[in-house]
């Protein structure tokens, strides 16, 4: 598989913490602190989709990318992501909700944040505490790669 996924979502949204899931390491997560690859995906720092000044450092690194999966912290009472923002990719997008474990998540709520950007694609809801969501999520973006 030469092509990855890439992840993208704010600053602490959990998209290391998801990447360690899927690939069954146990460590805690660290803050991201540069791109990171690892065997089928690409984690990006929060600050990439925060700040539009990085923008163009997400386009070019989703050339290295066949999917790109945008990610929507539950806990989070806003969305961080520009409407529309998945039609700049010329990849496909997914969305991917972290922390439903969480006492403070609202997956509705993550949901329409999600749907805004992203439109009417698939959309995960995951937790990397207790695992939920993350066996579908890692079969489907193998999947999706294998195309
Ligand atoms: N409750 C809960 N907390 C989570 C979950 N995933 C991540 N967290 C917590 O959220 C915080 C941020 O997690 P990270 O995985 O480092 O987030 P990130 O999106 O990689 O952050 P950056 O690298 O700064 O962009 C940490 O304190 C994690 O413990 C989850 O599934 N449930
Ligand atoms: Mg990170």
């Amino acid at each position: 598989m030469s092509k990855r996924v890439m992840i993208i979502g704010a600053i602490e949204a959990g998209k290391s913490s998801l990447i360690k899931a899927l690939f069954g390491d146990e460590q805690p997560a660290r803050k991201t602190q540069a791109l990171e690859y690892w065997d089928w995906a690409i984690d990006t720092p929060g600050e990439y989709s925060e700040n539009p000044m990085f923008y163009r450092t997400l386009m070019a690194t989703a050339l290295e990318a066949a999917l790109i999966v945008m990610v929507q912290d539950a806990t989070r009472d806003r969305n961080y992501f520009p409407p529309g923002f998945a039609q700049g990719f010329p990849q496909e997008c997914v969305g991917v909700i972290t922390k439903v474990d969480h006492p403070a998540a609202d997956q509705q709520r993550a949901e329409e944040f999600l749907r805004q950007s992203i439109g009417e694609v698939r959309i995960f809801p995951t937790s990397a505490y207790t695992n939920e969501g993350i066996e579908e999520l890692r079969t489907f973006l193998q999947e999706q790669l294998k195309r």
